[in-house]
């Protein structure tokens, strides 16, 4: 049997779904995912080992116009991954007409290396995602387009089996045990970012980033994994917001992402949650860099 493996990236606007497709491709939640546009900020990637093959899976930020250097940070992400991998997906939403902004990241991507994925299937009937399809077959030249739904997992499998078609012949080129290289502590930062998006109203989130100030794994002598993190805003008045009533708020965040680390890393969690400020961390390319973000 021929062995394939490559990269495959996930591409499209904020909110299209593809932390949710990246989830549901390799069965984990490792991507974090939330109603809010421009969750995603780092390149994630997720690995899937088959017998016939090894896909690993690149997640991106949402592609979007930048409007200050966070968000160029972001979209830089996304230029790079397209440029990196075998196979782009580029997941649009099931409703016409086809946007600007997805024909221009097709023609980006070019129509030899792009499959279209016409995703949140589950909301429109039959009829209109298939329209769109064939819309992208007639206005843009796309040679395959396939319909999904990335939360109910409709059709993730014939996705699958359609990418190791295309995929190159060759060894694994990441590890086969596992399904994330990414390290523990960016994983429960990220946490507890999503809890910050989750909980926070519109404006706290795009505000906020999370750094990991201590972990300390469960020991014979201490059993419960120890993490110290900050939630870094830019102003005196978002920390407040953070903090809540009476901490209100930053205990809520921080219960929900405690259930979700416990999960991931296996071992009871203290996790104790702190919020800096950090004016313009945002804006400031020396900032970005060291809270982790690519420029
Ligand atoms: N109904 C439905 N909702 C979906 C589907 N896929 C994703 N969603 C929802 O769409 C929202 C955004 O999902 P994400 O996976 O975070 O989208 P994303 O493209 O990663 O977004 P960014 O990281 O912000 O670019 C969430 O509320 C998901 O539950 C789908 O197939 N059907
Ligand atoms: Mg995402």
């Amino acid at each position: 049997m021929t062995f394939k493996c490559g990269h495959v990236a996930l591409v499209g606007q904020p909110n299209a779904g593809k932390s949710t497709l990246l989830n549901a491709l390799i069965g984990e939640q490792l991507a974090i995912v939330t109603p809010k546009p421009q969750t995603t900020r780092h390149r994630i990637v997720g690995i899937l080992n088959r017998e016939d093959s090894q896909i690993a899976f690149v997640d991106t930020p949402g592609f979007h116009k930048p409007f200050k250097p966070l968000n160029s940070a972001m979209v830089e992400v996304v230029d790079r991954t397209i440029d990196d991998v075998d196979i782009v997906c580029l997941l649009i939403a099931p409703k016409l007409p086809l946007t600007t902004i997805d024909r221009q990241l097709f023609e980006r991507i070019g129509a030899d290396r792009c499959i279209v994925v016409v995703n949140k299937g589950d909301t429109v009937d039959a009829r209109a995602s298939d329209d769109v399809a064939r819309k992208t077959h007639d206005e843009w030249g796309a040679k395959e387009t396939i319909v999904v739904s990335a939360l109910h997992g409709l059709n993730v499998p014939f996705l699958v089996r359609s990418l190791v078609e295309h995929l190159p012949e060759g060894q694994a080129l990441h590890s086969t045990e596992g399904y994330t290289e990414h390290p523990v502590r960016f994983l429960v930062s990220e946490i507890v970012r999503e809890q910050v998006f989750l909980q926070m109203g519109d404006e706290i989130p795009y505000n906020a980033t999370v750094e990991i100030e201590s972990f300390k794994d469960a020991t014979d002598d201490d059993p419960i994994a120890r993490i110290e993190a900050a939630i870094i805003v830019e102003r005196e008045n978002q920390k407040a917001m953070v903090i809540g009533k009476a901490g209100k708020r930053i205990k809520e965040i921080g219960t929900r992402a405690r259930v979700k680390i416990e999960d991931l890393i296996g071992e009871k969690v203290f996790l104790k949650l702190v919020v800096r400020v950090d004016e313009e961390w945002s804006s400031t390319p020396q900032k970005l860099r060291d809270y982790g973000y690519v420029l």
